[in-house]
């Protein structure tokens, strides 16, 4: 049987379109989706799929021997906003899926895990602008704390045991196919939807909020990269920074109003804020450059225009 590559969380946000990437690439038989519940009827449908729950190693172990999976994509998590509201479920999920994947490399089950850190694991103490590979690095949410002591496992999992994971710590992700969920960057897809149905949004951040940003097609093409460069050329086995555009809320609504000269935007500030407040405005990704050509393609008009375009067609 020819090996696997298995999605953890492929109903998500980010998982779905990597689902549909990586079957582009390596063959839909060979790409199995899973989740939790079948919410993304499309993308159960249009292959290989398994229910399977993140923080139940033997389901896990069980899937990846019975299907020779060598490769796991580990994309199920609870996010900022949602880690807020269940720490401990936070706390759960996000830690002991990460174990599970991480042992059954180490038991040498499978060979490759991709596991994705956040800005998240910045906190107020970190530099803001164009924030570096190492700094100081102090996070105030559940979601961060997991996603940082994540990436100190992971680099001990290499360091110790030889396995082979590869992370990148996402920015906001802007996408048109699947919606994001629980996250304080998901204004940024929000805001497009709104737009196009209401010509109005009001945005749970204030208006000069700036966050590190990243259109789905970079995301995934950076995911793609990273994880088929050279094994040496990974140096960085906690999780790479990536960057692609900062922009705060007034500035997104400038570029909507280019195309939806009427479209207005009213600023209701929430508990999301304080978060917003935490993080990084921008990042400075060189190691990703230098080590695996990590280079972003779409600035904020491009995505723009491509959200504007694509949610128009697809609602109509
Ligand atoms: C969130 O807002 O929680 C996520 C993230 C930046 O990791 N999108």
């Amino acid at each position: 049987m020819s090996s696997k590559i298995l999605i953890i969380g492929a109903c998500g946000q980010i998982g779905s379109e990597l689902t549909s990437k990586l079957r582009e690439i390596y063959g839909t038989d060979n790409v199995i989706a899973s989740d939790i519940n079948t919410r993304k009827l499309e993308l159960v449908n249009s292959g290989p799929f398994t229910i399977l729950d993140a923080k139940n190693f033997n389901a896990i172990k069980d899937c990846c021997k019975n299907n020779n999976v060598k490769t796991v994509y580990l994309m199920a998590a609870l996010l900022s906003a949602t880690g807020e509201k269940y720490p401990m479920e936070a706390w759960d999920l996000n830690m002991n899926s990460l174990f599970h994947v991480l042992n059954l490399a180490k038991e040498k089950v499978i060979d490759h895990v991709f596991w994705p850190s956040s800005i998240a694991v910045f906190g107020p103490t970190t530099p803001k602008e164009n924030t570096p590979q190492y700094t100081i690095m102090e996070p105030t949410t559940v979601y961060g704390i997991t996603k940082q002591v994540g990436e100190r496992w992971c680099e001990y999992y290499h360091n110790k045991y030889g396995v082979d994971v590869r992370s990148i710590r996402y920015p906001g992700i802007i996408s048109w196919k699947t919606l994001p969920g629980g996250g304080t960057t998901d204004y940024a897809v929000e805001i497009y939807h709104k737009a196009l149905k209401e010509k109005k949004y009001e945005c749970f951040l204030s208006e000069n909020t700036a966050l590190p940003m990243l259109f789905m097609d970079d995301a995934i093409k950076a995911t793609v990269d990273i994880m088929t460069a050279n094994p040496e050329a990974i140096a960085i086995r906690s999780s790479y920074n990536l960057s692609g555009i900062s922009f705060t809320p007034k500035e997104i609504a400038a570029s909507i109003q280019k195309h939806i000269p009427d479209f207005k935007i009213t600023y209701k500030p929430d508990f999301r804020q304080q978060i917003a407040d935490s993080w990084p405005k921008s990042i400075n990704d060189s190691e990703a450059c230098e080590h695996w050509n990590w280079k972003h393609s779409f600035d904020l008009d491009a995505i723009t225009k491509e959200m504007l375009t694509q949610l128009k067609e697809k609602n109509q």
